[in-house]
């Protein structure tokens, strides 16, 4: 199959998931075609039967916003034309829905690839509810012939907050590389993690309000009292000074490390020992899987579909939203028990297998042939 695919480039679960699933789906011999602004932040090396396809913006005086919206259906036009794309699979609704279907009106009666819309997160639960955003996000939803979501919770809200009919959305998980993240995985980078045999916590994400990095700051600490240990901060965005200060201010600032942002997390995750989430709001939780597959348990927030990801009491431990002395307790229980450490990493890696990389992607395959034989359903 010739297919394109659009994400944001930028660090977060969406485009980590279309660059890897696109990735994937070029080794089993299909060709990928990225259509974005920017090439996607996983799409390091050479891969065969992977193009990128850039958005083309020129900047103009009268534009103090750009119109990407417009720019990207022009591209995914043109790409589905010159390519002869079987289908279009966009990640994240808003805008990559919208300028699909745009793109694909503009093909003007000639057959157009049909569309696959994956719904990730945000786009339904924060951004697209926005009374500004709410109508269009719906349209744009309703007029892509497959519609997935990568969690049960996902496809419920959408259900529930768009009105769109439940028999429309299939639940597709997203899914992880259990050959590139597993704890074996060398080199190691716990001594210089902790250079005192301390034991690593680490947390990524991309540091907005949501993911609530002071929690994550606040629990580290309550660890510490009781554990020798460090934290690795990986990502970056606005709330990174408020995390920062947050360790200063506690006296902890000597134990939290912020990396910033950085590809190779696998490399982190196969030396770490805790994984901390403290989320707010998570469709999925794509790091706390990653995690997982790497033998590390989690200490989460109940939110979302993270229930669905982490298996509570058996892969990690789940808190109520905000009960942050309660997560530093589970914290402090799992690393203080090695036999408990033990079962929980082990347990961890065995949940992760099921959302394998060659479990899901076959999932997406059957979703493309099903809508390329009935591409107006
Ligand atoms: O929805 C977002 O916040 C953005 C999105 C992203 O691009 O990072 O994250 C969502 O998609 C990930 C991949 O499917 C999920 O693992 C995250 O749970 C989800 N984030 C939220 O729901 C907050």
């Amino acid at each position: 199959m010739k297919i394109g695919i659009t994400c944001y480039p930028t660090y977060g679960g969406s485009g980590a998931v279309a660059t890897e699933l696109g990735i994937g789906l070029a080794a089993q011999g299909h060709q990928v075609h990225f259509i974005s602004y920017a090439q996607p932040f996983r799409l390091s090396g050479f891969h065969e039967r992977v193009y990128f396809h850039e958005v083309e913006m020129d900047s103009y005086p009268l534009f103090e916003h750009p119109p990407y919206t417009l720019a990207l259906a022009a591209a995914i036009h043109d790409t589905a034309l010159r390519e002869q794309l079987d289908v279009v699979h966009v990640h994240y609704a808003i805008p990559h829905a919208t300028s699909a279907w745009i793109a694909c009106e503009m093909l003007e009666g000639r057959s157009g690839p049909p569309l696959v819309t994956t719904l990730h997160g945000t786009d339904v639960t924060l951004v697209g509810q926005h009374p500004s955003l709410h109508a269009i996000t719906r349209f744009s939803i309703l007029r892509s012939q497959r519609i997935t979501a990568v969690s049960r919770y996902l496809k419920e809200a959408t259900v529930r907050d768009f009105g769109v009919p439940g028999e429309r959305i299939q639940v597709v998980p997203n899914f992880v590389d259990t050959d590139r993240y597993r704890r074996d995985r060398g080199p190691s980078r716990r001594g210089v993690f902790a250079p005192g045999d301390e034991k690593v916590v680490s947390h990524i994400s991309n540091f907005r309000p949501l993911k609530r990095v002071s929690d994550v700051i606040d629990i580290f600490a309550g660890v510490r009292r009781r554990v020798a240990a460090r934290l690795v901060m990986v990502g970056d965005g606005p709330d990174r000074p408020r995390a920062e200060e947050r360790a200063r201010a506690l006296g902890i600032g000597g134990d939290v490390v912020f990396l910033g942002k950085h590809v190779a997390v696998e490399e982190i995750l196969a030396s770490t020992d805790l994984f901390l989430m403290a989320s707010e709001s998570e469709s999925f939780g794509l790091a706390a899987l990653e995690a997982m597959a790497c033998g590390a348990p989690v200490v989460a927030y109940r939110a979302g579909g993270v229930p669905e990801v982490v298996a509570d009491g058996e892969t990690g431990v789940l808190v109520p939203v905000g009960a942050v002395d309660e997560a530093a307790e589970a914290g402090v229980a799992i690393l203080g028990d090695a036999a408990l450490w033990g079962r929980m990493s082990g347990a961890g890696r065995l949940v992760a297998e099921n959302f394998a990389v060659r479990r899901v992607l076959p999932m997406y395959e059957a979703c493309y042939e099903s809508v390329m034989r009935t591409p107006g359903s």
